[in-house]
Order: C-alpha cells, then sequence, then structure tokens
C-alpha cells in the first residue's frame, strides 16, 4: 500500500472506526515494547504507581499560578501535590529552586530563555550536528526566541566541546548565555571550565540536562549545579524515570531571579501545565528518593558493558579511548559518513523487535542519511537487565547487523529474552502491575 492509499483510508473511516483503530494501535504498540527492547536514548517506561498518579481526574483540570496563589478555585489538594513536588525537586536535584510545572524538556528550554535572554541576544551552544538538541538551534526553541547562535568547536575524539576553543569563543562573543548539553551525551561536559569563562563576561551558564537527568539525580555522571551551572532545564521521562514532561531548576539563592524564572514558565510558556503529569513526576521523584541512586548506577555499569561488548562483536563503537561511555548512550558507526547505513542499521533492528534510532554522528550532515545508531540502555536497566543480558542484546546485534541473519528469525530470540523482564523495577509495588500494560 503506498502512502496515498494509507491516506485516503485513514480519511474514509468513521467516527467509531477511528477510535477503534486508535485503541487497537496503541495496543500494538505497547506490545511491541512489552515483546521487545526499547533501546531509543530519550525514552523510559512508567512504575506502577506513577500510572495510577497520571491516571486520574487532574488530567482535566486546571491550576494556573503557584501554590496557595492561584486563578482557579478547587485546588488545594493539587496545591499539596505540587507543593510536595517543589520540595522534592529540591532534594533530589539538590537545588536551591525548582519549578515543576513545564510540559516538556524543550518547554522548560524555551521558559529559560524568556527569563536569561532577550530577542536580538547571542548564545553559545552545541551544534546539531554534534550532538545539541534542536531547541538549541535557530530552527529551534533559540530561533523562536530570535537569538543568534554561536557553536562551540568540538573535540571528536573525546566526543565533547573543545575546552580551550570554547572558552575562547565565550570570551570573545561573551553571549548573553552559555548554553551547555546535548541530546548525543556520552560523557560529562567539563562544565567549570566553561562556566568559568562565562562568568568572567557575565554570562549565564544553562545546562540541558534532558537526557542526563536521572544519572545527575544519581549523582554518577556530573552535578553541574555546583560545577557553575546557573539554571538546570531537563526532561521527566528519559535517564529520569517519570511521565513526559519537564524541569526548571537553579542553584541561585535570589528571589527575584526565582520569581523571573516562576513567571517565564506561567504565564510565559504554559498555561494549563497537565496536572496528572505533574501527580506522576511527583510519585517518580519520590521513587527517585528511595531507588534512584542504584538506578542510575546500574544504567551507567550496563551502558558501558553494552559498549565494550558490541565492540567485541566487531561494531564500530565510537569513543573508545574514553571506555565508549560514562552516560546511558552508546554510539556505534555503520557505514561511511552521510551513507544512511545508520537508518538501514535501524530498520533491520527494528525488523527484529529492537526500537532504536538513527543518528548523525561527527562528520555526518544529513539528518535522514546518518552513518550513525544510538543506542540507550535507561529502560532495558529500569526492567531488570543486568551485564549479561547487555552482552546477550549485543550478540542479537551482531546477528541481524554482522552476520547478517534475518531479523524475523532473531525476533524470536529477542522476545524470548524479553519475556523475564515484564516488571518496572527501582520502585514501590513493582510487581502490582505489569510494566507494559495500561493503567
Ligand atoms: N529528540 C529527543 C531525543 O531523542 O533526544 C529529545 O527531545
Amino acid at each position: 500500500m503506498n502512502l496515498m492509499d494509507v491516506v485516503g483510508l485513514m480519511t474514509s473511516l468513521s467516527p467509531r472506526e477511528s477510535v477503534d483503530a486508535v485503541l487497537t494501535a496503541s495496543a500494538r504498540s505497547t506490545n511491541l515494547y512489552g515483546h521487545g527492547l526499547g533501546m531509543i536514548a530519550s525514552e523510559n517506561i512508567i512504575s506502577p504507581n506513577v500510572k495510577r498518579a497520571i491516571n486520574t481526574d487532574l488530567h482535566g483540570r486546571y491550576a494556573e499560578g503557584l501554590p496557595g496563589k492561584r486563578y482557579y478555585q478547587g485546588c488545594d489538594d493539587f496545591d499539596t501535590i505540587e507543593d510536595i513536588g517543589i520540595n522534592l525537586a529540591k532534594k533530589v536535584f539538590r537545588a536551591n529552586f525548582a519549578n515543576i510545572q513545564s510540559i516538556s524538556g524543550t518547554v522548560s528550554n524555551i521558559g529559560a530563555l524568556k527569563a536569561l535572554a532577550k530577542p536580538g541576544d547571542s548564545i553559545t551552544a552545541v551544534s546539531t550536528a554534534d550532538g545539541g538538541h534542536i531547541s538549541h538551534a535557530r530552527m529551534g526553541a533559540v530561533g523562536v526566541r530570535d537569538l543568534n547562535v554561536s557553536t562551540y568547536p568540538w573535540n571528536e575524539e573525546r566526543m565533547e566541546p573543545d575546552i580551550d576553543a570554547s572558552c575562547a569563543l565565550i570570551r570573545e562573543i561573551q553571549p548573553r548565555i552559555t548554553l551547555v548539553g546535548q541530546s548525543v551525551f556520552l560523557f560529562p561536559t567539563p562544565l567549570k571550565e566553561l562556566a568559568d569563562a562565562a562568568h568572567e563576561v557575565g554570562s549565564t551558564v544553562m545546562y540541558d540536562g534532558a537526557h542526563v537527568l536521572g544519572l545527575i539525580a544519581g549523582g554518577v555522571f556530573q552535578d553541574p549545579l555546583r560545577e557553575g551551572a546557573d539554571v538546570m532545564t531537563g526532561s521527566s521521562h528519559k535517564t529520569f524515570p517519570g511521565p513526559q514532561g519537564g524541569f526548571l531548576l537553579s542553584s541561585s539563592e535570589d528571589e527575584a531571579f526565582h520569581r523571573r524564572l516562576n513567571n517565564a514558565m506561567f504565564p510565559g510558556v504554559c498555561s494549563s501545565y497537565h496536572l496528572h503529569h505533574v501527580a506522576g513526576k511527583v510519585v517518580a521523584m519520590a521513587e527517585f528518593e528511595a531507588f534512584g541512586q542504584a538506578y542510575a548506577t546500574d544504567i551507567v555499569r550496563n551502558a558501558k558493558k553494552f559498549g565494550e561488548s558490541l565492540a567485541s562483536e566487531g561494531f564500530d563503537v565510537l569513543a573508545e579511548s574514553r571506555g565508549y561511555t560514562a552516560s546511558h548512550q552508546v554510539l556505534t558507526r555503520h557505514g561511511d559518513i552521510d551513507s544512511g547505513a545508520g537508518a538501514v542499521a535501524a530498520k533491520r533492528l527494528e525488523e527484529a523487535g529492537i526500537i532504536t534510532n538513527m543518528n548523525m554522528l561527527p562528520g555526518d550532515t544529513k539528518a535522514m542519511n546518518p552513518s550513525g545508531l544510538r543506542l540507550g540502555v535507561q529502560e532495558l536497566t529500569r526492567v531488570g537487565m543486568g551485564v549479561n543480558e547487555m552482552a546477550e542484546v549485543a550478540s542479537l546485534y551482531a546477528r541481524i547487523l554482522i552476520h547478517d541473519e534475518d531479523p524475523k528469525s532473531v525476533r524470536e530470540d529477542v522476545k524470548h529474552l524479553k519475556s523475564d523482564f515484564q516488571y518496572v523495577q527501582y520502585c514501590f509495588d513493582s510487581e502490582s502491575m505489569p510494566a507494559y500494560e495500561g493503567m
């Protein structure tokens, strides 16, 4: 069936058929992940109690403002939830300020850019080609705020900004915001050096911790708010294992600055802020306080093992000289630069029930035809896989991508491996609800 046939079929559905089609497709997607290996580095699954917190009447309610200062009645109970959440966020992320209203990492970034800069100001950031997020670029949030972006020179060997050249850039440009952090994020950013240069020229340091927030909270990556970041943004659903949403955090003790950050979020970039997801985030933070350090430690241990195992299977794994990774991610190159071999590899893995994403690697210039894969182990870790399973997963990759076995025959082994890992770990009441079932 070609695309136009599919579009035709979709537009001819009756209302009842549309409902059924959505429910069927949702169940199939759940099934795909339940029997497969979810390895997209920006995803995760939520615990039974987070699911319960999300599936409440709060999903349809409004609470503009802050706890105790609302524009709507009926918010007293939600105020309790948000108050617990703000306090937990300060504790879990070791911050002096926390706003937990953001509905995504990108919205957190737009809010931070609104609070910290005005249109026409300059900003420095990691380029998308080197792994920066689209919201750090003119095509994304940085453009929405009309900021002029200069990107850091990149050290490909170390997979981080070239320190001396980046400090020189900051001193030359004197950006309003020195933005660091990436979506392709293998190693901690050498933050202290960059922050010293930034503060010397009066720049505010903003750290986008979307991908690595759980590792930061678990104390196994870096501690941006103590290494010079003034503001930290992040997603609540990547290595931090909550529902989809965002955080806005700061090390500042200045209450006027806190008000600026809060105002940037509301009325700045959010009106409704999805109260059920806030409740889910609060439960996730409480569970993280209890279990997060062990979870974060296991993620990094698994990622290192996965990188080593892929390399032993014969894959070209990036950053060998640094032990492949210090985060949840591993990067593999599958052919020449711009060859599109990463896209082909991702499709073959999907046929076996292994869900990944193609990714540009240093040198690639075509986002739809990159040479690489970005692989994350945070979801597999969350359902209890350890280093032995990482070696097994690497061998499944090799059967498909190196020994050219038919992915469909590997799919049964993927399913078999996954069948033993059906409950979310590192949470309360783990076995009260299977990981891949609805609410
Ligand atoms: N695009 C997401 C990622 O996969 O990194 C972040 O928003």
